[in-house]
């Protein structure tokens, strides 16, 4: 019984384990139109945008709110008017911070906070926060040369901000990312889903909206429930425009959990959409009667916004054309990025697939069962294979040498042969001469030996004048000459030797 249990545990636990890591589920996401901004008509006539609030040196125009001008020691802030009523979101910002300095400060900062914050010392808002602060900040404070620099912070209400090194220890994580000066805007997505941030960072060196990249991403976040979007920033010695084009919130909702949209929220977004035309149309009769009523003015507005117009055209015109090029350049890069990934990947299945025979050439020898030795190619096998090959192709090349030393040889002769026909023709003659004396000599010794057999030789006389009694006698007397000869001759050097 106990051991059914203990199969049941673990068999409980690893389903949940399946179910919490295994299965990556994808939000559906709500776009949250009381905590965004965006042009064109971002602000209304009076200055305002709808369901937010700004202070300090922050301006709204039609096309985006700067929270601070390129001017000295500015600060401002833009916060959302109502406390959000979802647990998990994403914000897409796209903003601008431009200076003529190659340095610039003090920096921007995102928000979200359990309540509204006023104006103060970190990027124009107050220390001591309770959420989350993103910041971009522009100025390397500890001059590490670790900036512009953007990073997250979370803070509980206790920790004071360290400017003096940019707070480089008190960071959830950051990335070194240049977002000043850019050709198109740059953009930040940020995401809270159960409790894990990331931060995505898009460079505004290309106008492609995909263009994120990764700035970081931390887990076990934990932020207020709910609470109030801001964006601050200041500047300070130097100054940039921190200008925010788009601010875009969607509420994250797991799935199954789906919001149902509800017959309200289509009422009120066609009232919007009714007040928005209506001020539209306003707004173009009002600037329509603007200009009846004081054409001069009106021209010379459109003077002076004119030639700046031009000008900026221009510049602009060639800064496109540049990045224009770039982004395609970039683009071609990414398919070469691509193709390379490819081949990479087309190595490794190779190298894989060669291990894994040789793992079972390894196994076949070993356990004798593995695969036939028939067919387990050893590393020596393939050497010897590229030895008989590279042989090969040296036996190939001898012979391909002597083929073309024949056929220079066979050409040279077909040369000479062209040229010099009547040596050979000679040498003919020669052959033909020396056969020609051969059969003279040959007829000769014919006759020759023809008139020998027709008279032949007469018989000679055979002479004998030595009889072997004779012989006999002779070699006898020759005997006894030369035994009484050494006979004499030992007896004199006997004598001889008696006188030593
Ligand atoms: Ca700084
Ligand atoms: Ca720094």
């Amino acid at each position: 019984m106990a051991t059914m249990l203990k199969l049941f545990a673990v068999f409980g636990s690893i389903l949940c384990v399946v179910l919490t890591t295994g299965v990556v589920e994808t939000p559906h996401p709500r776009f949250e139109y009381k905590y965004s901004f965006k042009g064109p008509y971002l602000a209304q006539k009076d200055g305002t945008v709808p369901f937010w609030e700004y202070e300090g040196s922050a301006i709204a125009s039609e096309e985006m709110v700067r929270i601070t001008p390129s001017l000295r020691s500015k600060k401002g802030s833009i916060w959302t008017k109502d406390k959000t009523n979802f647990e998990w979101w994403e914000i897409e910002m796209i903003f601008r911070v431009n200076g003529r300095g190659r340095v610039g400060a003090d920096g921007l900062a995102l928000w979200y906070t359990d309540k509204r914050e006023k104006e103060g010392p970190v990027f124009g808002s107050t220390d001591k926060w309770v959420g989350l602060g993103i910041f971009f900040d522009s100025f390397d404070n500890d001059g590490r040369g670790n900036n512009p620099y953007i990073m997250a912070m979370t803070n509980d209400g206790t920790k004071v901000y360290d400017h003096q090194s940019d707070g480089i220890n008190q960071q959830l994580a950051g990335c070194l990312r240049d977002f000043r000066n850019k050709p198109f805007a740059v953009r930040t997505k940020i995401q809270y889903y159960r409790n894990i941030l990331t931060v995505l960072f898009h460079n505004g060196n290309t106008n492609n909206d995909n263009d994120y990249e990764m700035c970081l991403r931390a887990e076990n976040v934990f932020l207020p429930q709910y609470g109030y979007y801001g964006i601050s920033a200041a500047t300070g010695g130097l100054a940039d425009d921190h200008d925010v084009l788009k601010f875009m919130t969607y509420s994250l909702h797991p799935p199954g959990t789906e919001p149902t949209p509800s017959g309200i929220a289509d009422a009120e977004k066609e009232k919007f959409s009714k007040e928005y035309e209506q001020y539209k149309e306003k707004l173009d009769k009002q600037k329509e009667e603007f200009r009846k009523q004081h054409p001069d003015e009106a021209k010379k507005k459109q003077m002076e916004f004119d030639p700046e117009q031009e000008y900026e055209s221009h510049q602009q015109r060639e800064l496109r054309q540049i990045f224009q090029g770039q982004s395609q350049m970039f683009e071609m890069m990414k398919g070469v990025h691509r193709k390379l990934d490819e081949v990479i990947g087309r190595e490794e299945r190779v190298l894989s697939m060669l291990s894994a025979v040789q793992v079972g050439g390894a196994a076949g020898g070993g356990g004798g069962q593995g695969l036939p030795q028939g067919g387990v190619v050893g590393r020596h096998e393939v050497e010897a294979m590229l030895n008989n090959q590279r042989e090969m192709v040296q036996a190939s090349r001898d012979m391909k040498a002597y083929v073309v030393d024949i056929h220079q040889r066979t050409g040279n002769i077909i040369a000479a042969q062209k040229t010099g026909g009547g040596q050979v023709f000679e040498g003919h003659t020669v052959l033909n001469e020396l056969k020609d004396g051969l059969n003279i000599v040959k007829r000769d010794l014919a006759s020759v030996n023809a008139k020998t057999q027709a008279n032949p030789c007469p018989p000679v006389q055979a002479v004998n004048c030595l009889t072997p009694v004779y012989f006999f006698i002779f070699m006898g007397v020759q005997l006894a000459v030369m035994i009484g000869y050494i006979m004499y001759k030992s007896n004199k050097e006997a004598q001889a030797k008696k006188f030593y």
